[in-house]
């Protein structure tokens, strides 16, 4: 008796050092450490690193980061210290500020709404993940390769404590931090370039419907001329909350409704959550019951918990099968003309389950690569899964187009199969100040297409927030407006006519800048980097840039001030501030402030309604000159979706310019890809200090334009 309680008293209070086993060299700068005990079924194959990594030599002996592993109070612990004066961030989707020092997240996905659960501690998605900036601006990141519900300490070092099995860690080194998160695209894999249109803006509320609802709101926004590209349907579409059915009375045709939003130029996309209603006789139910496609319970029977449509089963997207079967589902579907799927709930959020979502004990039957296994290992990528096999089936059925997936939870590498938003955050300034950081640091943990709810989800929200807030997220690389069921309606004209015309103005700006962003998105699927950026990637030796989260930066060349930041820091050199569609921010009570970079060149598309009018026949070249009087930029583009590109079918042209005496000479030339430069009109427009100065159009590689 006595020796148990010494033993228990020891395994609660005492760590236990556990050797790191083995090490290897996996890439230059990047080494795997795995600590003894470590079990390759508990473990593999990984969910975050895309290929099992290969040994390429040993790790060096002057290798600065490597981990301490060891068990306290039952978890298993792997630290790792870092120096003074370095700045942490990453840790994924969390609240909180841009800086994650001292901070402690828990990796366990989480319904949230207004992200209230455990202080905010835990939400939808798990990246464990940190990137860290040392004070001369050189850079590491760690993963920790590991699915099971853990902690993230940044308290004094930088602590993975994990309630699963001993698990390996991944150290990059980088000269940079822009090096070190393109390394962790390389490891955890790369978002693929989007359908032009996801890149719109886009509407949501829960829920447009019935039918003659949705046309109204799409024929709004096309009367009162404000651009939109996509309108979004939630829940209240299906019968009785079965997925994958229309309701009758609502929805009587989902085809026709599909064709009249293409008709206006719209996208549709619709929601699809992971709980199949357990009622005998749903087609979807009888159908998976039949392929025995659902999660278990502990002693392998069905599971089921309470979600909308009361009783559900969950498909277990570790069984290949499931996965097959699942995709399957979508090509009836997406046969009415669906555009995109949102996948909702699947953290997975169950209303009657323990701590809101299954047991950790439910059963999970893999195959393939992965092992059986409890729920506690596989929660934290069940919506990852998800919106994996959701992406295979929109791609089956429809193959010539680029799927369009938006999930809510999600995990490390998420980002390969869907874009994702920060879920029910709330109509509340302190939430749309939040929306910065939490955008950032997501993009800085692989997950570059992301966003709020714009407007805020939860709560009413005055027709100043929603200024403030549309005028700030036109340059977030996902916009999307949504409210929650109850509140009050949040389409840009809703407030009255002083918003809507800030609404509109926002949009064109975002609109007019729609080739820029286009670009960044390719970077962001070539390279990895985030499209929206923290400003200490001006500049990562700046440390006074290190902890600013009230402005960012869109891509390297332009930096974007929301009018309420109060004394923000912004990186040194030549920022020019710049009107995209007429407006003059500096006098504007909600326009951000937008500044471009000197010695940049920054493409500019027409005012459009949305993306079928794109074209880059027109280009407007914003110039601003460096302090040697010359600038440059590029342009990417594509036919807008499919794959083509793939296959070279893309074009990126560059822009040189130069200023000698009075003249400035602009010159367009050809840079890659397989795609012929069309004889396009150009104007150029050279923003200086004071004002800016705008060329006619003129055709041809080279323009003059004098001052
Ligand atoms: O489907 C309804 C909502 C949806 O509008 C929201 O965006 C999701 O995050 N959904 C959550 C379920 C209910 C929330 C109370």
């Amino acid at each position: 008796m006595k020796k148990t309680i010494i033993f228990l008293l020891t395994t609660l209070f005492v760590a236990f050092h556990i050797n790191a086993q083995t090490s290897h060299l996996i890439d230059k700068d990047v080494s795997i450490f795995y600590p003894s005990h470590y079990d390759i079924k508990k473990n593999q194959p990984s969910f975050a690193l895309l290929k099992e990594p290969k040994s390429i030599g040993s790790v060096p002996i002057n290798w600065k980061m490597k981990p301490h592993f060891y068990s306290k109070a039952g978890k298993i612990v792997a630290s790792l210290p870092f120096e003074r004066g370095t700045n942490l961030y990453g840790t994924g989707e969390n609240t909180g500020t841009l800086v994650r020092n001292g901070k402690k997240v828990t990796l366990w996905n989480t319904d949230t709404p207004s992200y209230t659960r455990d202080s905010g501690k835990r939400l939808y998605q798990s990246h464990p993940w940190v990137l860290g900036v040392n004070k001369d601006g050189t850079a590491f990141g760690i993963i920790a390769d590991n699915t099971w519900k853990q902690d993230i300490d940044l308290s004094d070092s930088i602590r993975f404590i994990s309630d699963g099995p001993a698990f390996r860690v991944v150290v990059i080194l980088g000269n940079t931090p822009q090096e070190v998160v393109k390394e962790l695209s390389n490891l955890v894999g790369r978002m693929e370039m989007p359908p032009l249109w996801a890149i719109g803006y886009q509407q949501c509320r829960w829920s447009y419907s019935p039918d003659t609802r949705i046309k109204s709101i799409v024929d709004t926004f096309r009367l009162k001329k404000l651009p939109c590209d996509v309108i979004w349907m939630d829940i209240d579409y299906m019968e009785k909350f079965k997925i994958f059915t229309f309701d009758k009375t609502n929805i009587p045709n989902p085809k026709e409704v599909n064709n009249y939003l293409h008709q206006k130029g719209f996208h549709s996309i619709w929601m699809i959550d992971p709980g199949v209603s357990a009622t005998r006789g749903y087609s979807v139910y009888n159908e998976g019951r039949k392929g025995k496609n659902w999660v278990q319970t502990v002693d392998y029977k069905e599971y089921n918990g309470r979600v909308w449509p009361g009783a559900c089963a969950f498909p277990d997207f570790t069984r290949p099968e499931t996965r097959i079967w699942w995709s399957g589902l979508y090509k009836d579907f997406m046969a009415t003309g669906v555009d995109g799927v949102w996948n909702d709930m699947n953290e997975p959020s169950v209303f009657d389950g323990p701590d809101k979502t299954m047991p950790e004990n439910n059963w999970h039957r893999g195959g393939g690569d992965l092992q059986p296994d409890i729920h506690l290992r596989y929660h934290n990528v069940y919506g990852m899964l998800m919106a994996k096999a959701t992406q295979e089936g929109i791609l089956k059925s429809n193959p010539n187009k680029r799927p369009f997936v938006l999930t809510r939870a999600g995990y490390l590498g998420s980002n390969r199969y869907a874009a994702s938003w920060t879920g029910d955050n709330a109509g509340t300034v302190e939430h749309m100040k939040l929306s910065i950081p939490m955008s950032l640091n997501l993009g800085l943990s692989g997950q570059p297409f992301n966003g709020p709810d714009l407007g805020g989800f939860n709560g009413n929200t005055s027709a100043d927030l929603f200024g403030q807030w549309i005028a700030m997220d036109a340059f977030f690389p996902f916009m999307r407006g949504h409210a929650c069921k109850g509140t009050n309606n949040k389409e840009p004209w809703a407030f009255g006519p002083e918003i809507e015309n800030v609404s509109r103005t926002a949009l064109n700006r975002r609109y007019r800048l729609l080739p820029y962003f286009y670009s960044l998105f390719h970077e962001a699927a070539e390279t990895g980097l985030p499209i929206m950026r923290p400003v200490f990637f001006a500049d990562p030796k700046d440390t006074t840039l290190r902890k600013e989260e009230q402005v960012f930066l869109l891509g390297n060349d332009i930096l974007i001030i929301p009018k309420w930041a109060i004394n923000p820091a912004i990186p040194k050199g030549i920022w020019r501030t710049v009107s995209i569609a007429g407006e003059n921010s500096t006098i504007d009570k909600y326009q951000a402030d937008v500044k471009i970079k000197g010695g940049v060149i920054i493409p500019l598309g027409k005012i459009i309604e949305n993306t079928n009018q794109y074209s880059l026949d027109t280009l407007t070249l914003l110039v601003s000159l460096d302090e040697n009087n010359k600038a440059s930029g590029i342009v990417y583009e594509d036919a807008g979706d499919g794959f083509q590109y793939k296959k070279g079918e893309y074009l990126i042209s560059k822009f040189e310019a130069k200023q000698t005496g009075s003249t400035l000479k602009v010159m367009i030339s050809h840079s890659k890809g397989n795609l012929k430069r069309p004889d396009r009109k150009y104007k150029v427009c050279v923003v200086t200090d004071k004002t800016q100065i705008e060329s006619d159009w003129s055709k041809g590689n080279i323009i003059y334009i004098k001052f």
